[in-house]
């Protein structure tokens, strides 16, 4: 007689999926708190994001110290080596966190969470692994980040290639030998410009295949001495103050005038001085009208272009790198930093194929072919994106009050959130860096620590009032969500095709995936809504 699996419930308070720095960081906010809290990841470590992106090249384009925890037990313990730290410094700090805040004995790692089902009768989230553990948990922190679930192109014969094909984020650990061979990158993203160039100084033959220009600023570099600090360990506390309250998360934010209050050659001397910073601050910290009307977003426009042109020889190149006509409007898509992407295409082994002009029109054994001729390659790098910001929420199967799947629910109109942080129909589940947040818009671990922070104080709240879940009102959900499109409406985000707007994505609602308010009103936003009795939500279960 066989006998019946009886499968084994683990009973938490928590459930958290994602070892980045939210997922971190709630699992560490929950523990102090007293919970009993799970961390569950996919990946065989923490790092979340940094874990996968090993490509060459992967590095951070927030400059240090923003890019870290605020605990003064970290910092005054770590040291970084750059100011934009690699992906293998990232997993060394990663590494030091987990070790300073004992986290792997709450961690499961290789382990992916398949469903999780809302039980109404129960107040609780089941959730099941891949692998086949089940919890059974009052809170679900799905922790998923923005980068969660990659996107293919749907290239014909792609499965035919007999050489080595990857998606970027998926980058063999043990690393290829690339010397000699003939690679192409496909896309031009902030992944494709980093891969690109780093492996234009390693192998024999590179070809990138470019749908939509990147427009990148150039990166200011500096490799610290062991005494040397980005920002004094003295001033750390204050500026980790001023970045909380960044609008972007940064200890900087745009200036306090519009591109037209200067003259044109005072403007000129700004540009200069804000591109000589070398980080995001000719983006995120420029004229007030940027990003909002197009005639300041020209300006920056042209400036960058002359900049572009002028390192890079031939004209055609000029022309599909740094167009004329302003492809879309500057700082809409995300913008790359690189070192030397534009000066390597100058190379005679570089070559740019604009796949508008020569379309790919299937991939071969040997290679690529375009509808102008077949390219052979040893390696194909998809840098192709991912389905950004919901795609680590949607790819589990999360059901929440009468069996409404959460997938089915953001396919409707694109993600549906109030603040950003919870669901309508989904009780007792958050997210951080998520949907409708400012999560791209906010320096990672700025956003992992406000929003972790204001989850484990709605948890104390419930705990202390003896009340068992909280979901937010459909109405309250709808004014969120009409709040964050006449925001991203009133700037030029929309007139740009990209996943700030969900596209790239076959059949993907087109919405915005981003609060574009700032941090400090989303903040606000937050903070008035728990101490008005968390405005917005209501209550379910007495445990008293
Ligand atoms: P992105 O920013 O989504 O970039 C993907 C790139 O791949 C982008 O240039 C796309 O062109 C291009 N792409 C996608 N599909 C194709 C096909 N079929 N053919 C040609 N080119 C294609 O992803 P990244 O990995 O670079 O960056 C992700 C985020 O990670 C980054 O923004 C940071 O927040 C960290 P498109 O522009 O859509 O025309």
């Amino acid at each position: 007689m066989g006998s019946i699996e009886v499968k084994k419930v683990e009973e938490l308070d928590a459930l958290i999926i994602g070892a980045g720095f939210s997922g971190v960081y709630q699992l560490k906010r929950l523990r102090d708190g007293g919970y009993n809290v799970k961390l569950v990841e996919a990946g065989s470590d923490y790092g979340g994001i940094w874990y996968w992106n090993r490509y060459p090249g992967a590095r951070v384009d927030s400059h240090a110290p923003h890019y870290q925890f605020s605990a003064p037990e970290l910092w005054q313990n770590w040291h970084w080596k750059q100011r934009f730290p690699d992906h293998t410094q990232l997993r060394a700090y990663f590494r030091f966190v987990a070790e300073k805040w004992d986290l792997r004995k709450d961690t499961y790692f290789d382990t992916y969470v398949s469903s999780a089902i809302w039980d109404e009768a129960q107040y609780k989230w089941i959730i099941e692994t891949k692998d086949g553990r089940t919890f059974r948990t009052t809170f679900f922190l799905a922790h998923t980040g923005i980068s969660a679930s990659r996107q293919y192109p749907d290239w014909k014969g792609i499965d035919s290639f007999k050489g080595l094909i990857v998606h970027s984020s998926y980058w063999p650990h043990d690393e290829p030998d690339l010397k000699g061979k003939r690679v192409a990158v496909v896309g031009t993203g902030s992944t494709g410009v980093q891969l690109a160039h780093t492996l234009s100084t390693m192998v024999g033959d590179l070809t990138v295949f470019q749908r939509t220009p990147a427009l990148p600023i150039y990166m200011g570099q500096v490799d610290y001495a062991d005494d040397e600090e980005p920002v004094p360990k003295s001033e750390l506390a204050k500026f980790f103050k001023d970045r909380s309250e960044g609008y972007w998360g940064f200890d900087f934010g745009f200036l306090n005038k519009g591109t037209f209050e200067d003259t044109e050659a005072d403007r000129l001397a700004n540009y200069e001085r804000l591109w000589k910073k070398g980080d995001f601050t000719y983006w995120l910290g420029t004229y007030t009208d940027m990003m909002f009307t197009e005639e300041a977003n020209y300006e920056a426009y042209k400036f960058w272009r002359a900049k572009t042109r002028a390192r890079l020889n031939d004209p055609r190149l000029k022309e599909l790198l740094a167009p004329t006509k302003q492809p879309y409007p500057f700082g809409c898509k995300r913008v790359p930093l690189e070192r030397g992407y534009f000066e390597m295409f100058n190379e005679p082994y570089v070559h740019l194929v604009d796949v508008n002009e020569t379309p790919v029109v299937e991939v071969t054994e040997k290679g690529i072919r375009t509808t102008e001729k077949e390219i052979e390659f040893d390696v194909i790098i998809l840098a192709t994106g991912f389905d950004a910001v919901t795609g680590g929420l949607t790819k589990v199967d999360i059901r929440g009050i009468g069996g409404r799947s959460l997938k089915d629910k953001f396919q409707e109109r694109g993600p549906t959130t109030y603040c950003g942080i919870s669901i309508a129909g989904f009780p007792n589940l958050f997210f951080s860096y998520g949907p409708q947040s400012p999560a791209a818009f906010c320096n990672g671990p700025t956003c992992a620590e406000l929003q972790g922070n204001w989850i484990a104080d709605v948890m104390n709240n419930l705990r202390r009032a003896g009340i068992r879940s909280i979901v937010a009102d459909e109405a309250s959900e709808k004014d969120w969500i009409e709040h964050v499109e006449k925001v991203a409406y009133a700037s030029l985000l929309p007139k740009a095709k990209s996943w700030y707007m969900g596209d790239g994505v076959p059949g993907k609602p087109r919405a915005s995936q981003m609060y574009l308010g700032g941090l400090p009103s989303y903040q606000e936003k937050l903070k008035s809504c728990a101490s008005n009795g968390y405005k917005g939500f209501h209550f379910e279960g007495l445990t008293v």
